[in-house]
């Protein structure tokens, strides 16, 4: 067998291949993603032997803090990416949402998968079948540790009261119908759909109730910037309209220098070549916020890159196939868009928010 850092194996006439192992979090919803994307390289590529390697991280194993008040970036993904500098993983498959927006050196995302329903969703108590948020009895309490939700639909529905909740989807479900703590929970539409609970979604909250996290709803495939022939095999699953649309979203987080723990909102859409970015930011109790639009032309996307080597990164993206302009366009959008907010004072908004959340 071949010396070096990957694992090779043999097949019935002696012939010896690259083993392709994908890095992957325990949760069941992890592990299911995980899948997805495997079964798409698997038809992609029949010949490729690919494994999957499950692991825990930090984030799986704190299940009684709030996610924004742990206040560490790479909650979930720095085992994945130790294992995947250590040559242990080539691949990790990621929601895109819980990815820095800025990864540490030597990592890439190589892949944006097409994005399922990026909105949020209501999962109601089975007593409350039929109500919505805004027809549930006052004082009701509503399952959700997203600061971004809770900015959100504090202002826009007062009469309910918002509490914590933690743990994987399971564990939220079942503390939701198992006792009487919730009246509601809010969740990803996406996630709820990947585990094929979409019969519990009783209303999708539309970009007036609650615009949705930087990246929600797409998949993200974290490979190592310098493995050329990984990146070269995973580039072929970027969705275009994806992309883009994430990499404005991204590229506006980051010059926001957003994390996971701000209440930071955003709304995109590709319409006639428009790449269309809405951006928010809001004060813990939504009470101050901030929003605009902004867009950008996509046409005449440009030159694509033959090479992966010659590759640049857009907040955090290689996207060899996907035109250079337009990927450059939408990373600007983003950032201008921040500019504008920041202009009108998002950081003041911000800076309040993060004080607030550490004191909570
Ligand atoms: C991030 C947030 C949450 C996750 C914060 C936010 C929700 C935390 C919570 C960054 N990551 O959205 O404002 O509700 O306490 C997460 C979920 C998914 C990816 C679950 C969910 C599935 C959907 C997807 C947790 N990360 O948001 O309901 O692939 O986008």
């Amino acid at each position: 067998m071949e010396e070096g850092p990957y694992k090779y194996i043999r097949d019935g006439d002696g012939k010896v291949s690259r083993v392709i192992r994908i890095g992957t979090r325990k949760s069941q919803l992890a592990r299911i993603q995980t899948d997805s994307v495997a079964e798409q390289l698997k038809q992609l590529y029949p010949d490729v032997h690919l494994e999957i390697v499950a692991m825990s991280t930090t984030g799986d194993k704190i299940l009684d803090t709030a996610l924004s008040k742990i206040g560490e970036k790479s909650l979930f993904t720095k085992e994945l990416e130790n294992a995947l500098e250590n040559n242990e993983v080539d691949l990790v498959v990621h929601s895109l949402k819980d990815l820095p927006t800025t990864l540490p050196p030597g990592f890439t995302i190589g892949a944006v998968l097409k994005r399922e329903n990026p909105h949020d969703a209501v999962v109601l108590h089975p007593k409350h079948a039929g109500k919505t948020l805004d027809t549930l009895p006052k004082n009701s309490v509503i399952g959700t540790s997203s600061l971004r939700r809770a900015a959100q639909l504090k202002k826009r529905f007062p009469h309910l009261d918002f509490k914590d909740i933690r743990g994987n989807l399971n564990t939220r479900l079942k503390k939701l119908d198992d006792k009487d703590d919730f009246s509601a929970i809010v969740l990803a539409a996406a996630g709820l759909r990947r585990m094929g609970w979409d019969s519990r979604i009783s209303q999708i909250l539309e970009p007036e109730d609650c615009m949705y996290a930087v990246g929600q709803g797409a998949l993200a495939v974290e490979v190592r910037a310098a493995d050329a022939d990984i990146l070269e095999m995973v580039s072929v699953l970027h969705h275009e309209d994806t992309v883009l649309r994430c990499i404005a979203e991204r590229a506006f987080l980051r010059r926001l220098e957003g994390g996971c723990s701000v209440p930071v909102a955003v709304h995109t859409q590709v319409k006639d070549c428009q790449l269309y970015l809405t951006g928010a930011v809001f004060s813990l109790d939504g009470s101050d916020s901030l929003k605009d639009t902004m867009q950008a032309s996509m046409a005449g996307g440009g030159e694509t890159l033959q090479k992966v080597d010659e590759l640049v990164q857009r907040a955090g993206v290689t996207a060899a196939k996907i035109p250079g302009h337009a990927q450059d366009r939408a990373e600007r959008l983003g950032g201008d868009l921040a500019d504008l907010l920041l202009s009108k004072g998002a950081k003041d908004i911000l800076t309040v928010a993060r004080q607030h959340n550490d004191a909570r």
